[in-house]
């Protein structure tokens, strides 16, 4: 049996406040033509469906017509609630939906939702947090959990897997193996940096794919069989040089392989002086274009947007010098650094000295609604 795997649609997601509604209707039609053409039997997506929790009108309208074409498949979808989904608004029509081979898992009852098709049982998984497990472990065992991966242990000790099927899991979560922590990119979920959670890939050993969701850069985990799909598309100007696409299993002959997707729109960035980018040829890509001088006309921007309509982002030669600073004295993120830390670092170098009362009581009071929100 050939499934399809892949996760992060974050369908209604902006880019520096350019809609990609275009870009993510044609990915989508990708992924059907794909899942077409690969004859896949089941189409499994990890999680993150919608880019948030109250999804846009036209983010809605367009998870509609998606879900009217994957009905149109010869093909079981499998679906699982991500950090950014809402489970009450993904599993709006779940039931009905059944019975079109759409299944939409949005919350655990105790077990992990099982979907089960010739010899290979898939496991579905929404994203939980610890306390989704009250009531279904004892009280003892629900104390004892102090972390995801606590939590991921006792949600697998409770499955029975048969080791007789092809075992398939499907979660959305932050996997890591051994001290290998996975490749990050500057699209997910930034709160989520400073509270590193992850869950250790030992745990998943007995299955024979995990189809993971959560991480935006497609990468592998253990072994070819444990591996996070990425983004169908790429999602912020970190991400341009990944190559974006969607994984097959073969559940009998074990074979994976990625089909890459052609994206509407091109993501680049691009390193260049003004004289040199203004002799290249136009482009609608979506670009980045870090300049490389400080040009003598009036208003660079603008010139530069008559021949790059989709130029999303001019960084100025000094903000690059100031940033490289930054990231000369920083050799990376520890789990010392808190946002309140590192935000005093970054303001002390842009503005060149530390915040003071008033502003750092601000920046609190926004990280506080921040995390209200997010809780
Ligand atoms: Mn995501």
């Amino acid at each position: 049996m050939k499934v399809m795997h892949t996760s992060d649609l974050h369908i209604g997601r902006v880019l520096m406040e350019e809609s990609l509604l275009q870009d993510q209707q044609h990915i989508l039609d990708e992924i059907i033509r794909v899942a077409r053409e690969e004859e896949a039997e089941v189409l499994m997506i990890s999680g993150d469906i919608y880019d948030k929790s109250i999804p846009s009108a036209e983010a809605v309208r367009l998870f509609n017509d998606f879900l009217v074409k994957l009905s149109q498949l010869d093909c079981e979808v499998l679906m699982i609630r991500g950090n950014h989904d809402s489970a009450d608004r993904l599993n709006f029509g779940s039931r009905l939906f059944d019975r079109l081979n759409i299944h939409i898992i949005s919350e655990y009852d105790g077990h992990i939702s099982k979907f089960s098709k010739g010899n290979v049982d898939f496991y579905m998984l929404p994203f939980i947090k610890p306390f989704h497990l009250k009531g279904y472990l004892s009280e003892e065992e629900y104390a004892a959990i102090r972390n995801s991966n606590d939590m991921m242990k006792a949600v697998l000790e409770r499955e029975n897997l048969d080791e007789n099927r092809i075992n398939i899991l499907m979660m959305h979560r932050f996997v890591k193996a051994g001290d290998k922590l996975p490749e990050l990119s500057d699209s997910e979920s930034q709160l989520s940096v400073g509270t590193l959670d992850p869950v250790d890939s030992s745990l998943l050993v007995r299955f024979d794919y995990v189809a993971l969701g959560h991480i935006h850069k497609p990468q592998i985990i253990i072994r070819n069989t444990v591996r996070y799909s990425g983004t169908p598309m790429k999602y912020s100007f970190s991400e341009a040089n990944n190559i974006n696409g969607v994984v097959t299993y073969d559940t009998v002959s074990g074979e994976v392989k990625t089909i890459e997707l052609k994206p509407l729109r091109e993501m680049r960035n691009m390193k260049v002086t003004y004289e040199e980018a203004m002799n290249m040829s136009d482009s609608d890509d979506l670009l980045r274009i870090e300049l490389q001088d400080e040009p003598q006309v009036s208003s660079p921007l603008d010139n530069l947007k008559r021949k790059f309509p989709n130029l999303l982002s001019l960084v100025p030669l000094r903000h690059q010098q100031q940033s490289r600073g930054l990231f000369a004295r920083r050799t990376g993120i520890s789990s010392r650094d808190t946002p309140e830390t590192l935000f005093a670092e970054f303001f002390e170098l842009q503005e060149g000295r530390g915040l003071n009362d008033n502003e750092e009581k601000y920046f609190r009071s926004i990280l506080e609604e921040l995390r209200e929100e997010e809780a």
